[in-house]
């Protein structure tokens, strides 16, 4: 069959997957909603024409976003997601025994219902006893809360539309009030190749409000460039002082005890980037 989705990365670039079936489609109240069956890379989530998360590589950023902060606390017991309704982050932050709950602070409830529906291998864990879903904007829960959770993360879209907010130095001070007092967050910070001058901005303005601040990358074949970022602030904890030695076995097929520490070598040109 001929019939291929295309979505326009940049102005000047697209990735393009041939189809094998649409899935189901819907307009909802915050944007256009897709899940479609794709050759290359099975069944993937698109929002507004973009890329989401596919069964075939969600793992790289579901496990990357979560793990790499959870092992960073020694301890964490509330988790907050802002943004991630496919449940994949939440997936891996079940794994992690010391977690008593999480909530998941998602803005859009169709797309919950609809990985719910057709992303079971993602969403499953979206069902867990430990897991709340909020159907509300996160940056309205995040004012709300203060001293509340010990790890935030913030698996958004990217920064156009309702998730532009996410990528804002006034949403890091909430970020930071809703934390505790040794609290650390993470961010997907989009591409370094075409987004260079929002990862700097966003390290600058995370480094006016955390005393530790680090970036790390991951291989998401399906994202713009496929090489992604990721920001953490932390009060306290530092993710390269994590003893190998402590990171658990989690069942994850991309982190690991040697990837928590290699992600956090930077190539000169994205260091370039934080100076
Ligand atoms: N969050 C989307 C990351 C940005 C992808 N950007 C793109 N494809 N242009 C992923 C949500 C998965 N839980």
């Amino acid at each position: 069959m001929g019939l291929w989705f295309t979505e326009r990365q940049t102005k000047n670039l697209a990735i393009s997957c041939r189809v094998k079936k649409t899935i189901y489609s819907e307009e909802t109240p915050f944007q256009e909603l897709a899940v479609i069956d794709t050759l290359e890379f099975g069944r993937m989530l698109v929002l507004d024409n973009v890329i989401q998360t596919t069964v075939k590589d969600e793992f790289v950023y579901h496990e990357m976003i979560a793990h790499v902060a959870l092992n960073t606390h020694p301890g964490p017991r509330r988790v907050l997601v802002v943004g991630g309704g496919d449940g994949g982050t939440v997936r891996e932050i079940v794994k992690h025994p010391s977690v008593e709950r999480v909530v998941l602070c998602e803005i859009d409830e169709k797309v919950v219902a609809a990985a719910k529906d057709y992303l079971p291998e993602i969403s499953h864990a979206l069902e867990h006893p430990k897991v709340e879903i909020a159907v509300t904007d996160g940056i309205k829960h995040v004012k709300e809360k203060r001293g509340t959770y010990d790890v935030i993360i913030i698996d958004s879209t990217d920064p156009v539309g309702p998730a532009e907010g996410l990528f804002s130095a006034a949403f890091y001070q909430d970020v930071a009030m809703a934390l505790r007092e040794d609290g650390l967050f993470v961010a997907q910070t989009e591409s370094p190749f075409f987004n260079k001058e929002l990862i700097k901005r966003i390290f600058k303005d995370v480094s006016g409000i955390f005393p530790v601040v680090r970036l790390f990358l991951a291989n998401v074949p399906t994202y713009p460039g496929g090489l992604w970022t990721f920001t953490m602030g932390s009060k306290k904890y530092d993710p390269l002082t994590v003893e190998q030695a402590n990171i658990k076995d989690y069942g994850t097929k991309y982190y690991s005890p040697e990837v928590h520490h290699a992600a956090f070598i930077l190539p000169p040109f994205i260091a370039e980037l934080l100076k």
